[in-house]
Order: C-alpha cells, then structure tokens, then sequence
C-alpha cells in the first residue's frame, strides 16, 4: 500500500489537546517566528517566493508574488486578511485544521504580516461555524498571553493584532473582494478587479488575502527552508496540501500529501470504495470544479496535470461517488446550491443560475423538455466568462462536465425520474 502522506500541518491532530499552545510548542510551534523576526522582511517574501507555495484556496496563484505585488509602505496601514470563509460544497479542509491546530494559521499570520509590513490582520471566518469561532478567539487569546502577539513581540519590536471576525454565512463572501466589502460592514458582493486588493484592498489600503491552509504553511516553510517544500509536490506545483476525501469512500477525512499524488493513491490509503463498488465521477477541488471519472484515477493532483485534463485542482476537495449515484442529482443539488447563493449583482449568473436551476431540478424528476440538454449548455456558455466573479463559472462547471461524460443520463431525466433510475434504498449517498 501506498504510504506517500506527508503529516505537516496534520501531524499532531491526533492528539487530544492538538488544540492548545502547548501541544503545538512540544511539536515546533513558534520556532519559524523566532526565526523569521531576526531576518529582513524582504528575505521572507523571497523565501516564500522560492518555496513555489501556490494559495490553497482555489486560484492556486503563487503566494510570495502575492505579496511581492504590495506597493512600497508610504506610512499608511496594511492589511492581511485571512480567508476562512469555507463553504464550498466538499471543501472542508480550513475548518478541520483550525479546530485540530489553529496555532499554524496564527504563527503564519504574524511571520506574514511582519513580511509585508502589517499591524493588524484579520481572520474572516464562515458564520455558522460557531465553533470554530470560539476556538480561534482561545486561540489569539492564548497566543497573546504567550508574547506572540500584541506590542513588541519577542522583544522584537514588532506589533500586531489580530481579529477574528464571523461572517454571516454566505458562500460569495468566500470570494476576496466580497469578503472585503462584508468585512468593512457593508452586504458582500465582489468589487470589480483591478484594482486588485494588493493594491486597493481592506479601507482602500494595500491588502494580502490569503486562505487559510496557505498561511498555515508558512511556519513550516520557515523552519525547514524552502527548499525542503520545494522538493515535495512537482516543479511547478510545490510542497503537500490536504486532500479531502467525502462521499462514498472507505475512510473519509483529510489526508496530507504532496501535491501530484492520484486519486487511486488516496483511495489506497482511504481503503477504497466504500463497499467495494466502483468509482463513477468525482470532483478533484469541489463543486466549482468539473466532474472527473474513472477514467482519471491515475491523474497527478497538481495545478498543471489537473488542468491539462479540463479540470481544477481547486481546494483539493474529492467528492467521490459510486456506481449507485445518479450523476443528474447530485449536479442539481450543486445547480440548487449556486442559485441560492448568487449575490445577484450580475445578471448573467442572478438570471443564469436560477434558470440553470429550474432545468436541472425538471431532469432528476423525469420531466425534462425536448431541447433541456442544449438549453443547459446555452445558459452556462452565457454565464461562462461572462459573470462578475468566479460563482457564475463555478456554477457552469459540474453541468457542461456531468453532460460531456453522461449525457445519456441527461437524456433518460426526459421521461424516467432518478429514483427509478438509482433507486434510493440502493443508494448510500442520497
Ligand atoms: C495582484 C494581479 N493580485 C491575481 C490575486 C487575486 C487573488 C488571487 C487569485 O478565485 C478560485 C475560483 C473558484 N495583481 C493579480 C493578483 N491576483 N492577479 O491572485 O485570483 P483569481 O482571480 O485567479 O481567483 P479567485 O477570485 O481568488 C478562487 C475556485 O477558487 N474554487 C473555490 C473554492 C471555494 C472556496 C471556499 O469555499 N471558500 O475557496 C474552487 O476551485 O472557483 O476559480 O487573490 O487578487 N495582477
């Protein structure tokens, strides 16, 4: 069996106070910081960039060029602002590692915002997930009981505070612009890029938005150097990243591994298919991402190889579903999903999404119309490239690929509902 885990930021989870300042002490917690204050601010944003650390988040865009592309201080304040808004469908990786370790992520942001120069952070944290929320506040307090944060850090000089900040639960303020404009108080909907936030984020002021899992894997990169990360993964896709298996699998959960591993690895070290039954799609970084099968088990999860196939590596976020799985179903929970969390402030996906909806929800019931199949790829080649963020193209996704892979099951949703197709007490998902 395959063994190819990496255990970095999940290697103490286990641990039943994997939570605390001590736990994450006893396993070199806070050794990066003690190292990174004595260095140049500027050798860090280099180190960064010589780790290839691309942000784990969904756009995989290189980290230390992120924060390369801050203009020259000019006396004003900057901003680091955490993305914790996760809540895309089968994305769920930052909350299992801020409940089990939420130290990496605040040593990662006091030796990030010591980098670019910032003496107040932010975390904005998805709003339903009061517990998280309560962990993270134990977390900042401990951390600033401890001197890692506040006035003179370490005797460093260095200043810095961090808020915690929960949202109220809306899939579009995952999307940066939006998360700003929420975070200032304003109802979250995307700003028009550019400018990017680099340059006019948080109050209009220089502003690095990273996710969270790329920031925890800062303290890390600064202990072992980044040659260490760059040497795990591929050239072009560096270091480990948590991949997050759901759905019909043996073992479900997170598993730590450098980028370029394959699905039939993971599914090696997860035992399997739940119940023995056979692969039939399956997302590689979410909803957002199209639709793989079988037929790419032995794809490499890194950005280029994932994208090579017509896909996205995402938030690594593998939904796997069986055989027994009506693939019409499962895009028109997502379809249902999108529709509902449009901002509306475009129309291609206000008007796209919620028409996108009604055909979807027509095919799983059997009461699909001559022409639906067309109908969909006509109203996601309408949204395509053509709404205000990503949500509109996210939405578009597990359609055009469901219908590129089986169309034949599309067609069936003319005339036979899905549970006569897949009927549910077959069915281990739905
Ligand atoms: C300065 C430039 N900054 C780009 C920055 C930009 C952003 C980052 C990536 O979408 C994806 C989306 C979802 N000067 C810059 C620059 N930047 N050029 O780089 O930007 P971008 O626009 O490529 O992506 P994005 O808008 O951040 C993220 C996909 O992730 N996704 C979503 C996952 C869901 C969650 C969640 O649940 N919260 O993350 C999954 O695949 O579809 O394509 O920072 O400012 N010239």
């Amino acid at each position: 069996m395959s063994t190819r885990l990496t255990p970095v930021l999940s290697k103490f989870w286990d641990d039943p106070q994997s939570w605390t300042l001590a736990t994450y002490e006893a396993n070199e917690g806070y050794q990066g910081l003690r190292a990174a204050l004595g260095k140049d601010p500027a050798a860090l944003v280099d180190m960064a960039k010589g780790s290839g650390l691309r942000g784990r988040g969904g756009a995989g865009f290189p980290t230390g060029m992120k924060w390369g592309f801050l203009p020259p201080p000019d006396g004003g304040p900057r901003y680091l602002v955490v993305n914790a808004d996760e809540s895309e469908p089968g994305t769920c990786k930052d909350i299992p590692l801020l409940m089990a370790a939420p130290q990496f992520l605040i040593e990662g942001m006091i030796i990030t915002s010591y980098a670019i120069g910032c003496h107040h952070a932010f975390i904005y944290l998805r709003g339903e997930t009061v517990h998280v929320y309560r962990r993270l506040l134990r977390a900042v307090e401990e951390a600033r009981a401890a001197g890692y944060l506040g006035q003179n850090i370490l005797g460093s000089g260095f200043d810095l505070e961090i808020t915690v900040h929960a949202g109220a639960g809306a899939y579009i303020c995952g999307e940066e612009t939006a998360l700003l404009d929420s975070l200032e108080g304003r109802r979250g909907q995307p700003r028009l890029k550019p400018p990017f936030p680099a340059v006019a984020g948080l109050y209009a002021r220089p502003t690095v938005v990273n996710n969270v899992e790329s920031i925890a894997s800062i303290p890390p990169i600064l202990l072992h150097g980044a040659d260490w990360f760059a040497d795990m993964g591929t050239e072009k896709s560096t270091g480990f990243g948590l991949f997050s298996l759901s759905g019909h699998v043996t073992r479900p959960g997170q598993y730590e591994a450098p980028l370029g591993i394959t699905l039939r690895e993971l599914l090696d070290m997860a035992g399997g298919m739940r119940g023995g039954r056979k692969l039939k799609f399956w997302t590689p970084g979410g909803s957002s991402t199209p639709i793989f099968t079988d037929a790419h088990l032995d794809v490499p999860l890194d950005f280029e190889s994932v994208a090579a196939e017509g896909s996205m590596l995402g938030t690594r976020a593998l939904q796997i579903f069986d055989e027994t799985t009506s693939v019409v179903r499962a895009v028109s929970r997502w379809t249902d999903f999108y529709a509902h969390e449009s901002c509306g402030k475009c129309t291609p996906c206000r008007e796209g999404t919620y028409w996108l909806k009604q055909v979807m929800n027509r095919l799983e019931q059997g009461m699909g119309q001559p022409g639906d199949i067309e109908k969909l790829l006509d109203i996601c080649d309408n949204i395509l490239g053509r709404a205000f963020c990503a949500l509109g193209d996210g939405a578009t996704s597990p359609i055009t690929s469901a219908i590129q892979y089986f169309r034949e099951e599309f067609e069936q949703g003319m005339h036979t509902p899905w549970h006569e197709l897949f009927p549910p007490e077959r069915s281990t998902l739905f």
